[in-house]
């Protein structure tokens, strides 16, 4: 069983679409192992996308994701990682497929409605970042 850490962010979450994300994840056969509804501040947004510190979308993505409140989940299933990225779509919403969360509920490439981890060194820094050992039952 792999682990993945899964946003819902603030467009979706404000948008009343919590609900909607979450019938599809079980749907698709993840098992939430962690989830929690929490407002992130400016430095916490940026210590969460370190990766893209000093690209030109950072400011943005920082603004964006400390606009309100967002539901951070860690989804556990077989080849969980890449399961969740293929039910997210493409990064931005115009390219992703029909079925995709991000086609469903993503309106433009800042406000995608959904995050997900990478690889496994990024969903374990990720999990991290959020959850203690102790939350994941
Ligand atoms: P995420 O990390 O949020 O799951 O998205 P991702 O892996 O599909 O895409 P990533 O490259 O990690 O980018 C993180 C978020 O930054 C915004 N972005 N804007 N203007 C741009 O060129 C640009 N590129 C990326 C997107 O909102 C993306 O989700
Ligand atoms: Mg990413």
């Amino acid at each position: 069983m792999e682990r993945t850490l899964a946003i819902i962010k603030p467009d979706a979450f404000a948008a009343g679409h919590a609900g909607g994300i979450l019938a599809r994840i079980y749907e698709e056969g993840f098992r939430v192992i962690g989830m929690k509804k929490l407002a992130l501040s400016e430095k916490q947004a940026a210590g969460f996308y370190y990766v893209h510190e000093g690209k030109p979308f950072f400011d943005d993505l920082k603004g964006f994701m400390s606009s309100g409140p967002c539901v951070v989940m860690v989804l556990e299933a077989d080849g969980a990682i890449r399961k969740w990225r293929d039910l997210m779509g493409a990064t931005n919403p115009a390219d992703a497929a029909a079925g995709t969360l991000r086609k469903e509920f993503g309106t433009s490439l800042g406000r995608n409605a959904v995050h997900g981890s990478d690889a496994p060194e990024t969903a374990a820094f990720e999990v991290g970042y959020f959850f203690a050992g102790l939350d994941l039952l």
